[in-house]
């Protein structure tokens, strides 16, 4: 018999839940899925890519995939289950299975693992990851800071590393790290993505809280060359969004909207790694709970939002063909 899983969309779990829900995805749609491991987080937790494709690749025509994170800063708690509902409607829900044939989809639910489970534990407001001083001797920037833990996963990313808008300070909530991709977890991610980018033609990455649809750069003012292009799409997304329940998000680059930042993942997926179509989407809400989103709103904010990921796998779709 196969194992089953403990999943639901009413509450929030914890990480071993969430790998048992992958683990009963793959033993029971091993048509559709396939999970790949990438590698381990500082505390030894497993990074699994989930493939999610079917159907046969026609001749010639190249299937384009889409990339979906979740989890990257720990508090963030809807991230997750958002991506977690994403991965349940593409899998267990029959109505999709042409979209998964024309497009291939690799979603990773928790980047951050380690500090997911400190922020269940621990503190509850808890952003970064979990790296510690290490025992390595000499001074190190770890020893030198001995009590200040964690690196900021989303400024640890190799594009205008350490820039304005991150931290050098490992006490900081946004310490860059020691280096770019001194993390393992966004190394592995990243390492990932560079391995497919030829096929990946959406990086989507979902953080909370703001409600917003944010469209690179970060690091800059400037907009890019192409702005006009992923403002198209995502507008597309946000209007499709708000025929749902008439949720209302605000679009725009993330210095537009919140502030500027450097080595954040969204930036790096278009600069280094020529992903056109690279996204951040700030979930629910617009501050009221902030990252205590209550777990009552993950479906309605599941339903949403996969609503602006097919509308934008769509998109992708018409411009392809
Ligand atoms: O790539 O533009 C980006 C990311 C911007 C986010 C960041 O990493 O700072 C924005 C914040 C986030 O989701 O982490 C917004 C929240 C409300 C925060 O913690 O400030
Ligand atoms: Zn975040």
């Amino acid at each position: 018999a196969t194992k089953g899983h403990v999943m639901t969309w009413t509450r929030y779990h914890r990480y071993q839940d969430i790998l048992d829900y992958l683990m009963y995805l793959s033993e029971n749609y091993p048509h559709l899925v396939e999970l790949m491991p990438i590698g381990k987080t500082v505390e030894g937790r497993p990074l699994k890519v989930v493939k999610i494709s079917s159907g046969q690749t026609r001749e010639n025509v190249v299937k384009p995939a889409i990339w979906i994170d979740g989890g990257i800063h720990a508090r963030e708690w809807i991230s997750p289950a958002v991506a977690l509902f994403i991965l349940r409607q593409l899998v267990e829900n029959k109505s999709y299975r042409t979209l998964i044939s024309e497009v291939d989809w690799y979603i990773l639910p928790m980047i951050n693992a380690d500090g997911y489970e400190y922020s269940h534990t621990v503190d509850r407001l808890w952003r970064k990851s979990r790296r510690t001083a290490t025992t390595k001797s000499g001074r190190t920037l770890w020893d030198m800071s001995y009590g200040c833990e964690g690196v900021d996963l989303n400024r640890n990313w190799d594009w205008h590393w350490a820039g304005v808008g991150a931290s050098q300070d490992p006490c900081s909530d946004t310490f860059a790290g020691s280096h770019a991709f001194s993390e393992p977890e966004t190394r592995a991610v990243s390492d990932f993505i560079l391995d497919h980018k030829d096929r990946i033609q959406v990086y989507l990455t979902l953080h909370s809280y703001s409600q917003m649809w944010l469209i690179p750069w970060s690091h800059t003012k400037k907009l890019a060359d192409d702005y006009d292009d992923m403002m198209y799409l995502a507008r597309q997304a946000t209007e499709a969004i708000q025929k749902v329940h008439g949720s209302q998000y605000q679009l725009g680059t993330t210095p537009s909207l919140l502030y500027t930042t450097s080595g954040c993942s969204d930036d790096w997926a278009k600069g280094k790694a020529g992903i056109k179509y690279s996204y951040t989407i700030e979930l629910p809400d617009k501050g009221m709970y902030g990252f205590l989103l209550p777990a009552e709103k993950i479906l309605s904010t599941g339903k949403e939002i996969f609503t602006g990921i097919k509308s934008i796998a769509k998109s992708i779709l018409k411009i392809n063909s």
